[in-house]
């Protein structure tokens, strides 16, 4: 039988192929794909997310949990869609034009993953366009922007009158980070949630999609 905590230790020690021989058990014993994901990977990830969010690790730790649980995720998932599973909400993030930066934002779309997500990364250097698209064409409803320069800062209040103008502004949420991000700039360009880390991230996500 296969123990549910064993797989949540798994994902949160990083121990990959444990996480992938757990996963196939599972599958093999009839569990359904929910209860492998909310009771086993999710599990681990909310708890590295936790003690992230406290500094009792660190960005390498989390990483390698989040590659534990990717490869979890990768044999579940053919499981997933048979089982029409819903993801908790369907996120698009990016790091704003004109920044490169990717590690902080990696680091937020993979919990947001491991938090039952379905993620749409992207990537770096994203025009205001790309985020509209998003939500035009795959009816992404929270909008994720990330930025690590002061000077990149000024492209998420660009972005958020680009979704005014686009007419979306109302149907979407918008979240920022990224270091220089504060609450503070969050009010000012009238975004709906800042997050300082990854795991207040997903915390935020929550509430914005119940709101
Ligand atoms: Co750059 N860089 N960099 N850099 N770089 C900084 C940001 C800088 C502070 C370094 C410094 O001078 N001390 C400085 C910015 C200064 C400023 O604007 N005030 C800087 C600079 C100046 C530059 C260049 C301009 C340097 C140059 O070329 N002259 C250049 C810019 C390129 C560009 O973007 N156009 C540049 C380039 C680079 C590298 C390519 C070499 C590399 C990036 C590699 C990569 O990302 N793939 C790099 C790096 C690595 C850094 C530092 C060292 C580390 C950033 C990082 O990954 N942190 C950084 C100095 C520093 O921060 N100590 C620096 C770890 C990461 C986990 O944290 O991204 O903050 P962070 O993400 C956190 C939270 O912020 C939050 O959650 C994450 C996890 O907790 N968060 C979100 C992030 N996004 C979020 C989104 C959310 C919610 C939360 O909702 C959507």
């Amino acid at each position: 039988m296969v123990d549910f905590q064993e797989l949540a230790d798994s994902v949160y020690g990083g121990k990959k192929d444990k996480v992938e021989e757990l996963v196939k058990a599972a599958i093999s014993e009839g569990h359904s794909a929910k209860e492998i994901l909310e009771q086993g990977l999710i599990q681990g990830m909310n708890r590295i997310g936790i003690d992230f969010k406290n500094n009792r690790v660190y960005v390498p730790e989390v990483l390698i949990a989040a590659r534990a649980m990717k490869s979890g995720m990768a044999i579940l998932r053919p499981r997933i869609v048979e089982e029409k599973v819903e993801p908790k909400g369907r996120v698009a993030i990016g790091t704003v034009k004109g920044d490169l930066h990717d590690i902080g934002k990696n680091l937020v779309g993979m919990m947001l993953e491991g938090a039952g997500y379905e993620v749409i990364d992207l990537g770096v250097d994203v025009p205001p366009e790309k985020f509209i698209q998003a939500n035009k064409e795959k009816g992404v409803r929270l909008i994720g922007m990330s930025s690590l320069l002061t000077t990149t800062m000024l492209a998420m209040r660009d972005a958020l009158q680009a979704f005014e103008q686009a007419g979306i502004r109302e149907n979407i949420k918008v979240m920022v980070g990224g270091a220089p991000v504060t609450q503070k700039w969050c009010d000012e360009i009238g975004a709906d949630g800042y997050a300082p880390d990854a795991a207040s991230a997903v915390e935020l996500a929550d509430s914005l999609i119940a709101a």
